[in-house]
């Protein structure tokens, strides 16, 4: 499109990108040989094959809950640090390719610790990855911590006291100072997994310790759940961030409640085609959203799973409702004032 190199040059910021679902097939079969991990037999599951097939099988989920079936499947080809460093340093040097200034990542760590994988193995080969695309691509990262909601809250509390014992939420919570900030190594708490049936309110314990350390807090909400999962985000666990949010169009006075606490949502165009939110990207609400107010960054959620990673959903959006140039540099704009860095750093992407 007559954009796609405006686009390709804007500055962006990612916000609802799952470091798992960074794992491609390729990196499936190399991690599995590397530790000896058994992938299903191509008996039980034809997709296993080969990382061609399961390349294929990725183009075709009916669900959110058949990706997760597959998505923590293959998970479980991460042993190492270093296993963790590599899987976050290949999803950064392709975010680079793609115009991205400022990554906040998402990882779940119930889903290593589950398999007897240690919660600091986790941290340190991300915060690693975090450290070494600072320093080789100029990026500016951040670590968000997610709560797996088909799991009970007693997990999530465990979870939470690793990262306390770890020291890996010590900093002084003053959220406009960057150097106080990045003394974080994880800076903020996430909720995932399935959606319906698993209530935000389950966790508001550790989202009100959250606060209480200065940590900050999103939810997904409103990606298959109905409106009242958002508005159980922001009034139960305190969200300062939806993750998805694109059935908050379902509910006028709570949009508006959106656009006035200035609440960030993280869409993510090409997933929610892929796991079938909505058929094209063009049913999706984003002009809705912009002619609203409401505050939006897009994202690419899983791309190792999803066709495509952030610039592919730029242009994707761009194909279907095509934007000018202002509205995009807003669309930009809001996504550096929605990030969870310090004025500083702030000045430098605007
Ligand atoms: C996820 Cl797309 C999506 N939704 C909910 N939880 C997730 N974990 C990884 N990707
Ligand atoms: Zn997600």
């Amino acid at each position: 499109s007559p954009l796609h190199q405006f686009l390709a040059e804007l500055p962006k910021c990612e916000h609802h990108l799952h470091l798992e679902g960074c794992l491609t097939p390729a990196l499936v079969f190399k991690l599995a040989a590397k530790n000896g991990v058994a992938l299903p037999s191509p008996e039980d599951d034809p997709a296993y094959a080969s990382p061609e097939s399961l390349a294929a099988h990725y183009d075709n989920f009916g669900s959110l809950e058949d990706f997760l079936q597959c998505y923590y499947r293959g998970l479980r080809v991460l042993v190492a640090e270093a296993d963790f460093e590599l899987l976050a340093w290949e999803y950064f040097v392709t975010a680079a390719e793609h115009g991205v200034r400022h990554a906040e990542v998402f990882f779940d760590p119930q889903s290593h610790t589950e398999r007897g994988v240690a919660f600091d193995t986790v941290v340190r080969g991300f915060k690693a990855a975090c450290d070494r695309a600072r320093r080789e691509l100029g990026i500016t990262t951040r670590l968000i911590m997610c709560f797996l909601r088909h799991l009970p809250p007693a997990s999530a509390a465990e979870t939470l006291a690793s990262a306390v014992e770890g020291g890996h939420l010590d900093g002084d919570g003053d959220h406009h100072d960057d150097d106080n900030e990045a003394r974080r190594t994880i800076t903020g708490f996430g909720l995932d997994s399935s959606e319906v049936g698993f209530r935000p309110e389950l966790f508001a314990d550790v989202y009100r310790e959250a606060e209480r350390r200065g940590v900050r807090r999103t939810a997904h909400g409103g990606e298959e759940g109905d409106p009242t999962y958002i508005s159980g985000a922001l009034d139960g666990l305190r969200a300062e961030r939806i993750d998805h949010g694109v059935r908050l169009v379902e509910d006028p006075a709570l949009l508006r409640r959106v656009v006035e606490e200035e609440i960030l949502l993280t869409v993510c165009p090409l997933s929610n085609v892929c796991l079938r939110v909505v058929e094209h990207v063009g049913q999706l609400p984003i002009r809705e959203f912009l002619d609203a107010g409401v505050r939006f960054s897009i994202n690419s959620d899983d791309p190792a799973y999803f066709g495509g990673y952030v610039l592919h959903n730029f242009c994707a959006v761009q194909q279907a409702f095509d934007f000018t140039i202002d509205e995009w540099r807003l669309i930009a704009e809001n996504s550096i004032h929605g990030s969870w860095i310090g004025e500083k750093r702030r000045l430098e992407l605007l």
